[in-house]
């Protein structure tokens, strides 16, 4: 069964690993979030693309859920001596990735050809695309006006009250190379349980991606990040009231109803599935908090036999 799935950061990452034990690579397509990217000490970072490479090579930081596991931070600490900002935390062999794909975008390749020389590298067989290989920069707005996407989230930790979102430069983005084909051309087209506004926003931001969600024939199913009314983790509950929606699994539901066919959602909202059908979405319920390996492999299973 081909499966397209739109993928975030962190939540994404763990459903995909326990994906990746059940699905043959060449039948996985996964297409990552860019709108988190940042430039940073003249390094293009790709924060969501990594996570999920590092995470299916087995290499991903396991407590944090980004970076790498075996890690140090020396250069870090010697950009500190020169001023440089260090409110993010680049470690030293993450740098490796960070280094490879300036240099390769310096010699004029793609971010898709990047990601792919990347995912090679470290081994991870499934393709990785990035949503495009225009830039698109989430960014959300404070008290003291706009800020990007991991000012917000990393270097003021989220406690801004946010009054909008924006992606900049969306409306003059295209779908990377694949990235509409393996959706018209999937199965399933799986919404990981990423943030809707910050992670998979920027995805359906892109002109092309949410027709081609629609024109699918591919099954459509979502996981909730929301469970018991508030994100699993990071902010995404915030930036959903930010955005007017409930923040429910029926708020999620709204933001990809129009090509949206079946939500998983965690065992504790079972009673949303009428509100859920009224919008045309049917309702998997499941403990859908993948706090184990086994709990990530049997959520997969679960929505692998809801596909089928
Ligand atoms: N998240 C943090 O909370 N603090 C960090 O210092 C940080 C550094 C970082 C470096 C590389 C990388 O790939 C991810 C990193 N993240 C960090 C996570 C990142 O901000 C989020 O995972 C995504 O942007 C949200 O999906």
């Amino acid at each position: 069964m081909k499966i397209a799935a739109l993928a975030g950061g962190t939540g994404a990452a763990k459903l995909l690993r326990g994906l990746a034990r059940l699905v043959d690579p060449g039948d996985l397509t996964i297409i990552g979030n860019t709108g988190d990217d940042l430039d940073l000490w003249g390094l293009h970072v790709s924060p969501d693309l990594d996570t999920v490479c590092y995470t299916l090579a087995g290499i991903v930081d396991a407590i944090k859920g980004w970076g790498l596991g075996d890690e140090s931070f020396h250069a870090l600490d010697a950009m500190q001596r020169f001023g440089e900002p260090t409110w993010f935390n680049l470690g030293d062999r993450d740098l490796a990735t960070h280094l490879h794909r300036t240099g390769l975008l310096r010699q004029g390749r793609t971010l898709t050809q990047v990601t792919a020389s990347v995912a090679a590298g470290l081994g991870v067989a499934q393709r990785v695309l990035p949503m495009s290989n225009q830039p698109v920069r989430t960014g959300v707005l404070g008290p003291d006006g706009w800020l990007d996407f991991q000012e917000y989230f990393v270097r003021e930790k989220a406690q801004i009250a946010v009054r909008a979102v924006r992606y900049e430069g969306a409306e003059s983005a295209r779908p990377a190379p694949g990235v509409v084909e393996a959706i018209l051309e999937a199965r399933a087209v799986i919404v990981c349980p990423s943030n809707p506004i910050t992670s998979v926003g920027p995805i359906l931001a892109v002109p092309g991606i949410a027709r081609a969600l629609g024109e699918s024939r591919a099954t459509a199913l979502a996981i909730s990040p929301i469970v018991g009314g508030e994100a699993v983790s990071g902010p995404a509950g915030r930036l959903m009231a930010a955005c007017g929606l409930p923040v429910s699994a029926v708020g999620v539901a709204q933001v990809y109803a129009p090509w949206l066919d079946t939500i998983v959602l965690d065992q504790r909202d079972a009673g949303l599935a009428a509100e859920l059908a009224a919008l045309g979405v049917s309702a998997v319920t499941t403990d859908t908090l993948m706090t184990s390996p086994e709990k990530e492999i049997a959520l997969a299973r679960r929505i692998l036999d809801a596909l089928r």
